[in-house]
């Protein structure tokens, strides 16, 4: 089989995966996420692997013994509109890695296997790494089988819509021994230092909460500003309040609030709830911790000033990550061996490996973005870099796996 382009399978799979408005949003168990689930399926069976998926949705090939497993790959879902490269990439490179050893040497001594975890993004449903969580049996099923989308369709329905029915720990795995993932950098850095490949050393701490105001609906017109418990300008100083702040901590402390939601949302009615969601990030776990108790302050002290009431709850609160030292150093050498420009780098983005961790030694390997720019249609990587990332991958899977 000639071989196959990694940036010619992203363009096809991106291709035949776009939503009506011609944009790549492949939510879980949506329409879309099953045509690319169900292309990288058809790859898998054609580069001759043991192909399944499993109950919870995520994409499984795999070659070698059915024990000792390495395990490679990345998430095949994405944000809103966004890029064709995230998590994809990670997919496809690793199927075509994984392809490459088997032509050349024939079956591993331990299980190598590729997967396309079925979510990572929490776009869909306030439950941010389903697919990594369901492998190490991290899901409180009871708790999250009703959690709902925003067109309130429950997750165990999306789930049973595309054929998959989970039940507690059905997906669970505790023979991987080690996961290495390949990612775009989704940042400007390896791009600035005119870098091929990033050797990453660990992810941020990450943590994001979802807050809830509770004022009272009132007519918009006849109601004097003093009269009001005015949700939506409570969220408007809270978020303020919080940028002021980080941009007080500096680098490399994070926070957004990308997504935000009044009601009755409309022009003539003093919002009675505003809803919005906080995501904040550190490589230092403490100072983060601090930003986050500082956080609540700030919400408790203007909802009490304005009389209202709120909710701040965790979705979900992971800790800085570290990469496995002796999987680093045969990333390393794979680029000396190779000739690749690399340097070591922190990922600010959140993976799919930080979730592994917990369970077994993982590494991953960046290549760049274009502009730093991602979770953007314009998230671009040259196609010569994506297959180095291929390279590198490979000779690193071969020392872990044969
Ligand atoms: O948000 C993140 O860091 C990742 O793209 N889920
Ligand atoms: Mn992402
Ligand atoms: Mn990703």
């Amino acid at each position: 089989m000639a071989d196959l382009e990694v940036s010619k399978i992203i363009d096809e799979i991106c291709e035949l995966s776009k939503n009506d408005a011609g944009e790549i949003t492949r939510f879980p168990f949506s329409e879309s996420w099953m045509k690319a689930q169900t292309y990288l399926k058809e790859l898998f069976e054609k580069l001759g692997f043991d192909t399944y998926f499993d109950c919870a949705g995520n994409l499984h090939g795999r070659i070698g013994t059915q024990s000792d497993t390495i395990m490679t790959g990345s998430h095949a879902d994405t944000v809103r509109n966004g890029g064709k490269y995230d998590g994809l990439y990670g997919v496809v490179a690793a199927a075509l890695a994984v392809s490459k050893l088997y032509r050349k040497y024939g079956a591993p001594k331990k299980g190598l296997e590729v997967i396309a975890f079925s979510e990572e993004e929490g776009t869909r449903f306030p439950f941010n790494f389903w697919g990594s969580k369901t492998l190490i049996g991290d899901v409180e099923w009871d708790k999250v089988k009703c959690l709902t989308d925003k067109e309130g369709i429950r997750m165990v329905e999306a789930l049973e819509n595309q054929g998959f029915s989970y039940s507690n720990g059905c997906a669970k795995r505790d023979d991987i021994k080690a996961f290495v993932e390949i990612h775009i950098e989704q940042g400007g850095v390896l791009e600035a230092k005119n870098m091929e490949i990033g050797v990453v050393t660990g992810i941020v701490g990450y943590k994001k909460f979802n807050i809830e105001i509770f004022g009272e609906a009132n007519h918009a017109g006849t109601t004097p500003m003093g009269f009001r418990k005015d949700a939506g300008f409570c969220a408007g100083v809270i978020i303020s309040e919080l940028i002021k702040r980080a941009r007080e901590y500096g680098d490399p402390l994070v926070t957004t609030i990308g997504q935000i939601e009044f009601s009755p949302n409309l022009a003539n009615v003093v919002p009675a709830y505003a809803q919005f969601s906080l995501d904040m990030r550190h490589t230092d776990g403490d100072i983060l911790n601090r930003f986050q108790e500082e956080a609540l302050e700030i919400v408790k002290k203007i909802t009490s000033a304005e009389k209202v009431t709120y909710n701040f709850t965790t979705v979900f609160d992971d800790k800085p990550v570290y990469m496995d030292k002796d999987i680093m150093d045969i990333i390393t050498k794979a680029c000396e061996n190779q000739g690749v420009k690399y340097m070591a780098i922190h990922s600010g983005a959140g993976h799919d490996s930080q979730i592994l961790a917990r369970i077994a030694p993982v590494g991953m390997i960046f290549v760049p973005s274009k502009n730093g720019v991602s979770h953007n249609p314009a998230e671009f990587t040259e196609p010569e870099l994506l297959e180095k990332g291929v390279s590198i991958l490979e000779e690193a899977l071969h020392k872990l796996a044969y």
